[in-house]
């Protein structure tokens, strides 16, 4: 159990004995804990699994020994029973943005709010308005959030789905009667949310095979099953489909079922003016059609855009944006692989709100293959994440410095950063010399969301003319399938960093995946440079680069767009680029 499940759980049963109408000071000591939990500097999970949480301020015994059997156990028993009390519905009342657990206690107090229908009710006719503490303002924002979850009911973030298209894959592929299985659709094309997964295999023995699959340990509910194809629910409830075909029709269900309904549409029309049609099967001559050329052998995907005239188009590329024509005239880019990155920027340690200790994080990206891991913890404006002042900054950069010194030998480097706050007016958390005595800088938006958008492109690009500004982070701020980024002009931001030689990240983790695939191109043709960032909270936040990879790649971004494929040496001269153009033409 993670140090983030530990810290939702207490506040969960805060805010569950609230509903009860339990001892106050109880209630209270839940809420510390929870922040207790989430600020400690150290890996406290650890600690709570070696008995060795004696004297921690503002956790007492009752709740160290629940830390203790939550961090040797991965559950505790108080809360599954307590838990049991209230209908499941009340949790999705958690994730309606605005509503923190005294909000939810209160309207399950006064109005007996136990679900998001109950809740969406009692916005509507007006009873939530009334309670104190909740004005028009909170219940539009109440409403907004409803209405965001609705739209996105049935989509999927790819963490959400990640291991499960890997575990069916493989335990696909392992089946003896299976010579090739893939996954199609919208995540085969790298797409930042997936409504449902598409599975293709070649078989000789379908019926085998979808018996196979729709008794797969993922499989929650079979919803169909014929002699060729299957859907089932799995985990979470994603929809996944099996279509299973020959050897010799393989090749075109995979280009088929890969979509994008709009690139199967193009390239349907390409085969139709050299005398094929193509379907899902393969392609068939045209009986009317007076001078229909041979059709070549397809034996893979690659023969089928061959036999167009086209290069291999990646499945990242197929949105019907240009990739046929460019294809055609041998511009299609050559996508960035994860073996091409070579370290990562803008990670957090538990010096803020990450979950690994600064040398746990160096291990974990050694462990990795990167040559360098750059340091960027929060700032001292987000409180709420225990961003570091001045002094623990410093204290920060000394310390990176000391482990520096230790990896020397073996040529692995930390670069000491930090994710500075923009403030409200564009200004920037930290001071000009503080940050000059940093190697880079992130710069990230982390409140004040709802400015009108002129307001806030201005805000972000007054903080990206700052020399100290290596990169932007996190530019919209979206939180996939949570809440839609703020309103600010991307173009704009794009052209101020153009202008002012600012990187801007690509923020890898699945939860945001911002800047958004759609602007890279135009990035790229200005001139921008990608970092691909993972914004690590614990080790295992590193691997989240394979989904900023993706998103990558469906920006047509090359290794030579992205600076983290630079080696070390390198990127150090990129990360200081800004500031040297600064003081040259400051001093000219
Ligand atoms: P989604 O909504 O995230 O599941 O997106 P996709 O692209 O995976 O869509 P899905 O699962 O409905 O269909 C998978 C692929 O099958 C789609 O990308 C293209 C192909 N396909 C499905 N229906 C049609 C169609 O009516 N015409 C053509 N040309 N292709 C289709
Ligand atoms: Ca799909
Ligand atoms: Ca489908
Ligand atoms: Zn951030």
């Amino acid at each position: 159990m993670t140090r983030e499940d530990a810290t939702t759980i207490f506040e969960r049963i805060a805010t569950l004995l609230e509903m009860q109408g339990d001892n106050p000071f109880k209630v209270r000591a839940y809420r510390t804990g929870a922040e207790v939990v989430e600020s400690f500097s150290g890996d406290i999970m650890k600690l709570a699994a070696d008995n060795q949480l004696s004297d921690i301020k503002g956790l007492g015994e009752a709740l160290r020994d629940k830390l203790r059997e939550m961090a040797t156990t991965g559950r505790l028993e108080f809360y599954e029973k307590l838990k049991a009390e209230f209908p499941d519905t009340i949790f999705e009342l958690f994730d309606v943005q605005g509503l923190g657990s005294k909000k939810i206690a209160a309207l399950h107090a006064a109005l007996g709010v136990a679900s998001i229908a109950d809740l969406k009710r009692a916005c509507e006719n007006g009873a939530v308005a009334k309670l104190s503490g909740f004005g028009a303002k909170t219940v539009e924002k109440i409403l907004e959030s409803i209405a965001f979850r609705e739209q996105h009911a049935s989509e999927f973030r790819l963490d959400q789905v990640h291991g499960l298209v890997l575990e069916i894959l493989e335990a696909l592929r392992g089946h003896p009667g299976v010579s090739q299985a893939e996954v199609c659709g919208s995540f085969r094309r790298g797409k930042e949310t997936v409504h449902d997964l598409d599975f293709l295999v070649s078989t000789r023995q379908p019926e085998d095979v979808i018996d196979f699959f729709i008794k797969l340990p993922a499989v929650v509910d079979v919803i169909a099953k014929g002699p060729t194809k299957a859907s089932i629910h799995a985990t979470h409830g994603v929809q996944c489909d099996l279509r299973a075909v020959s050897s010799k029709e393989f090749p075109f269900a995979l280009a088929y079922f890969t979509g994008s309904k709009e690139h199967n549409v193009a390239i349907r029309q390409r085969a139709l003016s050299r005398g094929w049609s193509l379907n899902e099967y393969a392609f068939t001559a045209v009986a009317d059609h007076a001078d229909a050329a041979v059709i070549p052998p397809v034996h893979g995907e690659a023969d089928l855009y061959r036999a167009l005239d086209l290069d291999f188009i990646e499945p990242e590329l197929r949105e019907n944006t240009g990739e046929i024509d460019a294809a055609e005239g041998g511009r299609l880019p050559r996508l960035i692989q994860l073996e091409n990155l070579r370290g990562v920027f803008h990670n957090h340690t538990t010096a803020s709100d990450g979950g690994g200790t600064l040398r746990e994080m160096a291990e974990a990206a050694r462990g990795l293959g990167l040559q360098y891991l750059g340091i960027a913890d929060h700032s001292k404006s987000s409180f709420q994440a225990n961003g570091l002042d001045e002094n623990r900054l410093l204290a920060q950069v000394e310390e990176i410095q000391k482990l520096n010194a230790e990896y020397a030998e073996e040529g692995f480097r930390i670069f000491a950063g930090s994710e500075v706050d923009i403030l409200k007016d564009g200004s920037l958390d930290f001071s000009d010399e503080l940050m000059a005595r940093l190697d880079y800088v992130v710069a990230s938006v982390h409140n004040v969301f709802n400015l009108p958008e002129a307001e806030m492109t201005k805000r972000i690009i007054r903080a990206i003319e700052n020399p100290q500004v290596t990169m932007l982070g996190h530019l919209t701020g979206r939180l996939l399938l949570q809440r839609p980024g703020y309103n600010v002009n991307v173009a704009a931001v794009i052209d101020a960093a153009a202008e002012t030689g600012t990187i801007i990240e690509l923020n890898a983790s699945a939860w945001r995946l911002d800047m958004d695939w759609r602007w890279w191109r135009l990035a790229k043709e200005k001139g921008v440079k990608c970092s691909i960032n993972p914004d690590a909270h614990s080790t295992r936040g590193l691997q989240d680069v394979i989904f900023g990879i993706k998103a990558a790649r469906k920006g047509w971004l090359t290794r030579d767009d992205v600076i983290n494929c630079l080696p070390a040496g390198e990127v150090t001269k990129v990360l200081q680029a800004k500031r040297f153009n600064a003081t040259r033409i400051g001093g000219n």
